[in-house]
C-alpha cells in the first residue's frame, strides 16, 4: 500500500526536545497562540450530568437538553462503561504510538484515498497554512458492515479486543444520549436517531496523539473547530488540553477522572435546527507530557441527507439550515466552502 510520505510529528517532537524551538508550520498567529488568547484563572463550569441509576429520567433529559442548548458540551460522569474498558483502550492506543515508526506507517492512510481512515498528520486544510501539534489514527468501530480491519493496529495483540469492548459500551451510552435529546425536543425517544441513520449510523474513532512541545504558548493540537458529526463522545488522558470558546475567549475545560465528554456536532445542530449548538473547541498542548484523546464521531452514513426535523419547523422557527447529504456537507467543510 503507498502511503503519504511526511513527517510526523511525533518525530518532530524528539528532534526538538533539547531546543526551545518549533518549525515555523506549528507557530500559530498572535490571534491563536494560546498563551495571548486563553483567559487564566477562571475554569468555565461546564455542565456535569450524573448517569447514576437513581436519577430520574425526565430529570436527565432536562439537564442534557439544557446543557445541549446552551452549552454544545458537556461531561458525563457514572456512565456505564468500566473504568478498566476505558483504561484497556487507552493502554493498547498508547502503545500503538509508542511502536517503531516504520510499524505504524504499515496503516498509514494511503495516498490519494478519498476516506479518512488510517494513521497521519494532517487532516482538514488549514486557511493560514499551519498545522496542529498532533498525530492521529482513524477507524470506524461500528457497524460491522463499516469496519475496515486493514487500518486497525495489528500490535498491540489486544488492540481490536480492546476496542471492540469499549464499542460494545459506548453503544448503549450513545443510544441513551439520542434518545434523551430527542426526548428534550418533545419528539419520540428513537427520532433523532433515525433521522441521521438509524442502525446505520457511524461510529468513527479517532486518536488524537500530542506528543510534548517545546513551546506549547505558540502551538496548538487541534485548531478552532466544532464537529461535523451529530454527537462525538471523547475519553482524554489526564492531561489538559481541550478549551472552549465563549464570548469570543478562550477557556480551559476540567479534566474529571473517568468522565465522558459529549460534544453536540454540526448534525445535531442542524436536525434541532438550532436548538442544540455545537461548540466552538480547541486543544493546547504540554510542554513535558503527552497528551491523548479518544473522540468517538457519531455520522450519518455518507449518502444519508440531514436536515431541520420536520416537526420543529413552521411559519414562527423556519428552517435555518439546507437538507444536504452528509458527504456533501462534509466536502464543504473540509473545503471552507459554504454550506
Ligand atoms: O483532544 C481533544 O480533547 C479534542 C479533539 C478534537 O476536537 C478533535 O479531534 O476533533
Amino acid at each position: 500500500m503507498e502511503t503519504a510520505i511526511e513527517q510526523r510529528v511525533q518525530k518532530i517532537a524528539l528532534n526538538s526536545k533539547t531546543k526551545d524551538y518549533i518549525p515555523s508550520e506549528f507557530i500559530r498567529l498572535e490571534n491563536e497562540q494560546p498563551s495571548i488568547t486563553t483567559v487564566r484563572g477562571s475554569i468555565l463550569q461546564i455542565p456535569t450530568i450524573d448517569f447514576n441509576d437513581d436519577v430520574d429520567e425526565e430529570k436527565l433529559v432536562q439537564m442534557i437538553s439544557n446543557a445541549s442548548q446552551e452549552w454544545g458540551l458537556f461531561q458525563v460522569i457514572n456512565h456505564g462503561i468500566p473504568n478498566d474498558v476505558i483504561a484497556n483502550l487507552q493502554k493498547v492506543g498508547r502503545e500503538f504510538f509508542e511502536l517503531k515508526q516504520e510499524e505504524k506507517e504499515v496503516i498509514a492512510k494511503p495516498i490519494g484515498d478519498k476516506g479518512i481512515e488510517g494513521y497521519g498528520s494532517k487532516f482538514k486544510k488549514e486557511v493560514d497554512g499551519k498545522k496542529g501539534w498532533v498525530d492521529h489514527l482513524f477507524h470506524n468501530v461500528w457497524p460491522i458492515s463499516a469496519v475496515n480491519y486493514q487500518f486497525w493496529p495489528n500490535k498491540p495483540q489486544s488492540y481490536r479486543e480492546a476496542n471492540e469492548e469499549y464499542a460494545k459500551y459506548l453503544r448503549k451510552e450513545a443510544n441513551k444520549l439520542l434518545k434523551y435529546m430527542s426526548k428534550g425536543l418533545g419528539l419520540e425517544e428513537n427520532e433523532i436517531q433515525e433521522t441521521c441513520g438509524g442502525d446505520e449510523l457511524v461510529y468513527l474513532l479517532k486518536i488524537n496523539y500530542y506528543p510534548p512541545c517545546p513551546r506549547p504558548d505558540l502551538a496548538l493540537g487541534v485548531a478552532a473547530h466544532t464537529d461535523m458529526s451529530v454527537l462525538t463522545i471523547l475519553v482524554p488522558n489526564d492531561v489538559p488540553g481541550l478549551q472552549v470558546s465563549r464570548d469570543g475567549l478562550w477557556y480551559n475545560v476540567k479534566y474529571i477522572p473517568n468522565a465522558l465528554i459529549i460534544h453536540i456536532g454540526d448534525q445535531m445542530e442542524i436536525m434541532s435546527n438550532g436548538k442544540y449548538k455545537a461548540m466552538l473547541h480547541r486543544t493546547t498542548v504540554d510542554k513535558e507530557r503527552t497528551r491523548m484523546s479518544w473522540p468517538v464521531f457519531l455520522e450519518p452514513p455518507s449518502e444519508h441527507e440531514v436536515g431541520p426535523i420536520a416537526k420543529l419547523i413552521n411559519d414562527k422557527n423556519p428552517a435555518k439550515y439546507k437538507k444536504k447529504k452528509y458527504s456533501d456537507f462534509k466536502y464543504c467543510k473540509l473545503n471552507k466552502l459554504p454550506q
